[in-house]
């Protein structure tokens, strides 16, 4: 019969949407240059592979188990990837906007948006971080007073893309920007956050010449008992706590 088969393909085609739809950022601006993001679907069968400023990810999935250095750029340590640097950097100016597009965002996936740096030492195209306390937390969106998630609410009235600012004061050099959505739909318990980090290389320029003090590490920063990594998100109508250190400012 096959009007059932073609109900049970459909069947299939929207369980697969509601259960296995994630994302990854698709398109990195920095002032008016587009960058292509890595796309896991068609990246690892070009050669040679495109200069991406993207560090590799698996695929469009999440880290669920925080302890793993999985956390830090969606790399995949079993894959033998975990952070490793992409071929090209960047250029931002110190202060300017980035903007990040995101493939389309499932609906059911509410959470927080958030956004770390870290001050590469030396050529960031060589440079991994591993566990050290290297990053600083530049910006967060969570859910608004009338409860109104930064993913997917914001971030679909804004076409899919995201837009935080380079503080203006920080001094140049080569950074990684560690971008996330924490989804929450099923945060109720730990584990059950679903991480989705990016980490993008850009070169900042400007004459700042501040740095902040204080840092944590990726994995380290987030785990089952901190703030905002278990929060029911369809009964808890009270404020959502930030998981991670405050914004530097
Ligand atoms: C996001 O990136 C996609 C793929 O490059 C592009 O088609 C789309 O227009 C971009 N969206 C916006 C709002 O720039
Ligand atoms: C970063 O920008 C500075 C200032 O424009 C430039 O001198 C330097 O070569 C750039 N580094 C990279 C890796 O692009
Ligand atoms: C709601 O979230 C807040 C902040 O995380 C937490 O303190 C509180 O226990 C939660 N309430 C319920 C009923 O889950
Ligand atoms: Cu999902």
């Amino acid at each position: 019969m096959w009007t059932s088969a073609l109900t049970f393909g459909l069947t299939l085609l929207s369980l697969t949407s509601l259960t296995a739809g994630h994302g990854w950022v698709q398109e990195v601006t920095l002032a008016s240059t587009k960058y292509p993001g890595y796309n896991p679907n068609t990246d690892p069968y070009y050669n040679p592979p495109p200069q991406r400023i993207i560090r590799k990810i698996p695929g469009n999935g999440p880290v669920e188990d925080l302890s793993l250095i999985d956390v830090q750029c969606n790399g995949y340590k079993a894959g033998g990837f975990a952070t490793a640097p992409a071929p090209a950097i960047g250029t931002v100016a110190a202060g300017s906007q980035v903007k990040l597009n995101w493939t389309t965002w499932p609906d059911s996936h509410h959470g927080p948006m958030l956004t770390y740096m870290a001050r590469a030492p030396s050529d960031i195209t060589k440079w991994s971080p591993g566990t050290s306390a290297v990053w600083f937390k530049v910006a967060q969106t969570g859910k608004t007073a009338d409860g109104k998630w930064a993913a997917t609410d914001l971030l679909t009235a804004s076409n899919s893309v995201y837009t935080f600012t380079i503080p203006s004061k920080l001094k140049a050099g080569q950074y990684i920007i560690r971008h996330e959505i924490i989804a929450l739909h099923s945060a109720y318990t730990y584990p059950g956050a679903q991480v989705y980090p990016s980490c993008i290389q850009v070169n900042v320029t400007g004459s700042g010449t501040a740095l902040p003090t204080s840092f944590v590490s990726f994995p380290g920063a987030y785990t089952g008992s901190t703030p905002g990594i278990v929060y029911d998100v369809y009964t808890n109508t009270s404020s959502y706590p930030f998981p991670g250190p405050p914004v530097w400012s």
